[in-house]
């Protein structure tokens, strides 16, 4: 038996997606939850938090070219292979990515449009946001569905020699550039060294060092600026809200850390302080020249980043929980909306407002746990594929839908003598917008632990 065998079960020969068939095959693994919110595209909602959040960091790149809408479904080649992902990188197991099939996935990042955008674009900047999608946790800042914009800012160097400026000097003209972008008082913790001489080295063979530290330090100062803005309109929001305690909290905290991507080097992420902890907002770097020779512009050189647009959201609107996004409950959406006027008989909707989000009601909670043993032959030549944590994550989201709050483990052992291995989930189930019966969480918990034993082979404790 094989992992063919095993997911030919359910799967038909064709996924339709954005009304097109697409073959499945032994990589297929898009489940119906992830197909229903295909055509969601929060971030192109008029007023929607996502759409308004988009807006907002829009409008700190003035003159950059913007896209929206570019199909979320996509090659392994724009997703992986263009970015110098190896063959071997985590980030391409089917426990981690949505497979359409073999060669065609959801796209995981925005960044899978970096190679196609650098390719047809000659614009100096650009931003594409997109609704990306990954195999992951459950809890309040994760969700299988996301939204990530994506930027690049890069100087043609052939443009600069046959310019007047900076005498042909290209680290010159980035630092002219840093000098024309906004300044900001918040003080920046930057522990680590700029670079990294193993994970994340300079680029000798294509940049100077100088060059490379210009385009650093524009990069740090245009993002330090986004994230300084979305801070400035959320006290703003939080004043008008007369919330007096969002309105004094902390002043704005922010550090650079060292990171890793195969696309970037050297690369920082940028995080923010926020509820005790520091909150990742953004991976970065300078751009590798490797990806923009393959896309036809070896002359430029640049920064990209990607950046998570609900983790922004939920900092600018003050919004608690990640499944919030997804709520179809006007009493969510309408305070976003704003209104322009009046046509006729009929209000027209504006283009929305950043306001404070206001709680409608807090439902109970009702946790319960599922505690099973794997079985002995949980190998893909015992005919299963291994069981992964984020298998049942997106059993209990198939299952529960929005109902689950958040997954965790809570025990994990082996049983000295048997060898086997045993599991205790807690799932906690509460709905955002009304109170779940102990009768139809009972079931749904059922629901879950009977595929478990099905679709696993697990045996209940
Ligand atoms: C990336 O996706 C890179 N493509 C970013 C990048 C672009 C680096 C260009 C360099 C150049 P990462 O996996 O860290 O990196 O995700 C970027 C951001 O998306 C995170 O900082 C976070 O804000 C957000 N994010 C990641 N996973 C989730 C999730 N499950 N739910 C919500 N937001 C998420
Ligand atoms: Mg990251």
């Amino acid at each position: 038996a094989s992992i063919r065998e095993y997911s030919s079960d359910s799967t038909p020969p064709n996924l339709i997606l954005e009304n097109r068939p697409y073959p499945t095959d032994a990589w297929t693994n898009v489940p119906s939850s992830i197909i229903s919110a295909l055509p969601r595209r929060l971030h192109l909602q008029p007023s929607h938090p996502i759409a308004l959040t988009r807006r907002l960091i829009e409008s700190r790149f003035p003159g950059f070219t913007t896209y929206s809408s570019f199909s979320p479904i996509v090659s392994v080649q724009q997703n992986f292979d263009s970015l110098g992902f190896p063959p071997d990188h985590p980030g391409r197991a089917r426990s981690d990515t949505y497979y359409v099939n073999r060669d065609t996935v959801l796209r995981t990042h925005s960044s899978a449009h970096q190679a196609d955008v650098f390719r047809a674009d000659s614009s100096d900047g650009w931003l594409v946001s997109a609704d990306v999608y990954r195999r992951d946790a459950i809890d309040r800042s994760h969700y299988p569905v996301f939204h990530q914009m994506e930027g690049a800012r890069t100087w043609d160097r052939r443009r600069l020699a046959t310019s007047a400026s900076a005498n042909g000097d290209l680290a010159q003209a980035i630092w002219d550039d840093v000098a024309r972008l906004p300044t900001h008082d918040v003080v920046v913790e930057d522990p680590n060294p700029p670079t990294h001489p193993e994970r994340n080295p300079l680029q000798a063979n294509y940049h100077t060092p100088e060059e490379a530290e210009a385009v650093g330090a524009h990069l740090k100062r245009s993002l330090e600026n986004v994230v300084v803005e979305v801070f400035a309109q959320a006290k703003r929001a939080a004043v008008a809200a007369g919330d007096a305690k969002a309105a004094t909290e902390e002043p704005l905290k922010v550090r650079w850390v060292e990171a890793y991507f195969p696309f970037t080097s050297p690369s920082w992420e940028l995080e923010v302080f926020w509820q005790n902890g520091w909150l990742e907002v953004l991976g970065s770097g300078v751009v590798k020249q490797e990806l923009l020779v393959e896309a036809g512009v070896p002359q430029r050189v640049g920064w990209a980043f990607g950046l998570g647009l609900e983790r922004i959201a939920m900092l600018l609107f003050g919004i608690p929980d990640i499944r919030l996004f997804w709520s179809r409950d006007p009493r969510f959406l309408d305070q976003f909306k704003s209104e322009v006027g009046e046509v006729g008989k009929g209000k027209v909707e504006g283009e929305g407002r950043i306001a404070r989000f206001q709680p409608f009601s807090k439902y109970p909670a009702s946790p319960r746990d599922v505690s099973f043993f794997l079985p002995s032959t949980s190998s893909p030549a015992g005919g299963r594929p291994v069981f992964h944590e984020n298998d049942i994550m997106e059993l209990v989201r198939d299952t529960a839908g929005d109902s689950v709050e958040d997954v965790q483990m809570v025990d994990e052992f082996v049983h000295p003598k048997t060898g086997r291995k045993s599991l205790c989930y807690r799932i906690n189930y509460r709905s955002l917008e009304r109170t779940l019966g102990r009768e139809e969480v009972n079931e749904l918990h059922e629901g879950i632990s009977k595929k478990l034993v099905e679709g696993w082979g697990v045996e209940l404790r």
